[in-house]
């Protein structure tokens, strides 16, 4: 049986992060906790790209774009939409988490959801505190974690379409013959 696992070593890894203006007092802390993870983790500055969006409802295309551009390991969105702020708080985190997953399945690449999704300010900013208890942090921690699971994935599908490659192009020469 064999088991396979991401770690939380950053060194080498190029990050995208995606990261909405919209209620900043709370979006910069989970910025400044995603980054702190990642250069403890061994990222280097150079590696790593922000991209600053309106709202959260903005992030998903930027995201996309980041994703696609295979320049990046993992994209990292971090927002905060808080119900008592918002009468459309449904409609924006919805197409957040939709458009989020949505880029990631397109792309093959993690891309990772740190939205904030609170009914009070106060929820919001407890859980874009210290390290252990930021949204943002947690967001980049899961990212190394699947930027390096995807690593080690990469070999065997690689090896195993290689294969599937050779039988279809020996197949199609028989064809030929025939
Ligand atoms: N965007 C957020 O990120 N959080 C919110 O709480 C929020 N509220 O309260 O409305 C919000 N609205 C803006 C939205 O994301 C878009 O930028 C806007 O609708 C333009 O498309």
């Amino acid at each position: 049986m064999a088991t396979i696992e991401g770690t939380l070593d950053a060194s080498g890894l190029r990050f995208g992060i995606v990261v909405s203006k919209f209620n900043e007092f709370v979006t910069e802390r989970l910025l400044a906790g995603a980054l702190e993870v990642l250069h403890k983790a061994g990222a280097e500055s150079e590696t790593i790209e922000i991209a600053k969006v309106p709202g959260a409802f903005e992030i998903p295309l930027i995201a996309r774009g980041m994703a696609r551009s295979r320049r990046f390991d993992a994209v990292i969105c971090l927002g905060a939409v808080i119900r008592g702020e918002t009468p459309h708080f449904e409609y924006i985190s919805a197409e957040a988490s939709r458009g989020i997953a949505q880029a990631s399945w397109e792309s093959d690449l993690p891309v990772i959801f740190g939205v904030l999704t609170t009914d009070t300010v106060e929820q919001a900013m407890e859980r874009a505190g210290a390290l252990d208890r930021n949204r943002g942090a947690e967001a980049a921690r899961t990212a190394i974690e699947m930027a390096t699971l995807m690593k080690k994935m990469q070999p065997r599908r690689h090896k195993m379409s290689s294969r599937k490659l050779t039988r279809r192009s020996t197949l199609n020469r028989s064809k030929r013959k025939r």
